[in-house]
């Protein structure tokens, strides 16, 4: 199934901080309030044998696994769909094309299904892993005009979907009239992630125009306000 049908929430599954067990536990924690549409596999730190975690979390959800790569390293033949994501707001070209002509053989070779991505970091505030290890500066926040040059040029890119990243963790997640722009100038599926805390701004996401909402810290803390 396209994992972008109606609006979604993705929960992101660090298979560098949790045990699958306890990754399953927290989402059957939130299922009945937040609904996930997607487990989201991501980590930007491990770079090794991830694949024993994902095989036994994909065993035991009958939700779509998606992996969201740190490196091509993370690839394995448990994933619905993999995000082919380019570090578009950096000029590390690692993460522009480096990355993924790595990954695209091994790709093919497990026949694994790819949404190409625009992801685009977001300043939010707070130093971030994804800042540290892509060696890249996220785009300001007050500078909506840049982010919109940004998934414009995404657009005749022909990417499929923009991700709005402010950081796992970030103080300030992306601005919600940020999403509204971003939607109404490409019309593209939007994900954004990063600082979200709260039922209440899943609800304002969606409302401002996001696809899809993803959750990472506040449910492995076990700490959604809301609920
Ligand atoms: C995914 O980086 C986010 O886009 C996850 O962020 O851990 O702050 O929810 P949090």
């Amino acid at each position: 199934m396209w994992p972008f049908e109606g609006k979604g929430v993705w929960l992101l599954y660090d298979p560098d901080r949790l045990s699958p067990e306890d990754f399953m536990e927290r989402l059957e924690r939130f299922r009945e309030t937040l609904r996930p549409s997607a487990v989201l596999v991501g980590t930007s730190f491990l770079e090794g044998n991830i694949c024993e975690r994902v095989r036994i979390l994909k065993g035991t959800t009958d939700l779509p696994v998606i992996l969201f790569p740190g490196s091509h390293y993370q690839l394995c033949p448990f994933y619905d769909y993999v995000l082919f994501l380019s570090l578009l707001s950096g000029r590390n070209p690692e993460y522009l094309i480096g990355e993924h002509v790595k990954a695209a053989p091994q790709i093919k070779r497990l026949g694994l299904k790819v949404i190409p991505v625009a992801y685009l970091l977001i300043d939010g505030g707070t130093y971030t892993a994804t800042e540290f290890v892509s060696n890249t500066k996220p785009i300001p926040r007050d500078k909506p005009e840049l982010i919109l040059a940004h998934v414009l040029a995404a657009r005749y890119l022909g990417f499929a979907a923009v991700y709005l990243e402010a950081g796992s963790g970030a103080v300030l997640s992306v601005p919600t009239d940020t999403v509204t722009k971003v939607k109404e100038e490409v019309g593209l599926p939007v994900i954004v992630g990063g600082g979200i805390r709260s039922l209440q701004e899943v609800d304002e996401y969606h409302g401002a125009g996001a696809d899809v909402v993803v959750i990472g810290t506040a449910v492995e803390d076990g700490n959604l306000k809301g609920t």
